[in-house]
């Protein structure tokens, strides 16, 4: 049976955080990779005024700075997830054109709209309960933005691909909720975004073995999930709060990330008087080297070099970066 090995309470992280930052980008963004990180790669210039041993008394566990990200070593085993974000955005702020390299993002909208739209001219909007799973694969230059008043709210999932998917032609799968597949059962509900729980299976393809559950429970229920014995997992709650791993724990509340240890499956029980949500992500590592350069995500400095070069260029499978602005 699984258990809980780590917890980031993201809420306290994230208010504790952004009262230190002079800034109004916010940092908003736990990276899994196999130097987990607690920075985000975009605030930088808002750094905040705390020393090192405040951040780790803050964050709950050793810190290393490597080129102004902030890494916890000791979240080498998420493979093969690189970051989970949690992201709340209002106009005018969102992800203007920006590339991708080597892993897949799948943005899965809690509440409200995203709009994107590609340099090869793919675009649309996902909405409430829809999902995006973008292989990036070679290449992609793209643009995420709220399209909605108020704030747009979702999860955003990077998974990484193997060296020989790394540098396949981008790919589009996208699933609109009424198409999602559910099963409900004794109080508990599920939306199987990939693989597969409670006797229905997704039609997603994962080039990285993965599974992406999205689990309801009513105040009483309880839940037993089978997950591959080699997979690495975790869990995000979404809201409310349960007892995840043991009734023997404290229970986790919303925007809490559980990394779960070894084991063939994970008991969840909700013994509050209000429902609990929460996604149980799972995937089978890659065990390769990973190298990160922000939207680039390759297995040596070599790669993220050319990565690099290539976007500049225009080469390489970004020969559209050349010509192509998003329409704003
Ligand atoms: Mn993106």
């Amino acid at each position: 049976m699984r258990a809980i090995t780590h917890r980031f309470l993201q809420s306290n992280y994230l208010s504790q955080i952004r009262s230190y930052c002079n800034c109004s980008i916010k940092p908003t963004t736990i990276f899994l990779s196999q130097k987990a990180c607690l920075q985000d790669w975009w605030s930088r210039k808002c750094r905040p005024s705390l020393n090192m041993k405040e951040m780790e008394l803050l964050l709950g566990g050793a810190l290393e700075d490597v080129g102004g990200f902030l890494f916890r070593p000791d979240l080498k085993y998420l493979d093969p997830f690189v970051m989970l974000d949690e992201f709340s955005v209002s106009p005018p702020a969102g992800f203007p054109d920006h590339p991708h390299r080597g892993f897949e993002t799948v943005t899965y909208m809690l509440q409200g709209a995203f709009a994107h739209q590609d340099f090869s001219g793919h675009k649309g909007i996902i909405r409430t309960g829809d999902v995006q799973w973008m292989t990036a694969g070679r290449g992609i230059i793209h643009s995420e933005m709220p399209a909605g008043e108020g704030p747009q709210w979702g999860l955003q999932l990077w998974i990484n691909l193997s060296s020989r998917d790394k540098m396949i032609e981008p790919r589009y799968q996208e699933v609109p909720s009424e198409d999602i597949m559910r099963a409900e059962e004794d109080g508990v509900e599920v939306r199987v975004i990939a693989g597969e729980a409670m006797g229905v299976r997704s039609p997603v393809y994962t080039r990285t073995p993965t599974m992406y559950l999205d689990f309801t429970l009513k105040p009483g229920a309880q839940l037993h999930q089978s997950i591959p014995e080699t997979w690495n997992s975790f869990v995000y709650v979404i809201d409310g709060e349960g007892l995840f791993g043991s009734l023997n724990t404290n229970p986790v509340s919303a925007h809490h990330l559980l990394v779960l240890g070894p084991g063939d499956g994970l008991t969840v029980w909700n013994q509050s008087s209000r429902k609990l949500r929460f996604a149980v992500i799972g995937g089978q590592p890659l065990n390769e080297p990973v190298v990160q350069y922000g939207p680039f995500v390759m297995n040596s400095q070599a790669e993220i070099d050319q990565a690099i070069e290539d976007y500049q260029l225009s080469k390489n499978g970004f020969e559209m970066a050349k010509y192509w602005r998003s329409e704003n």
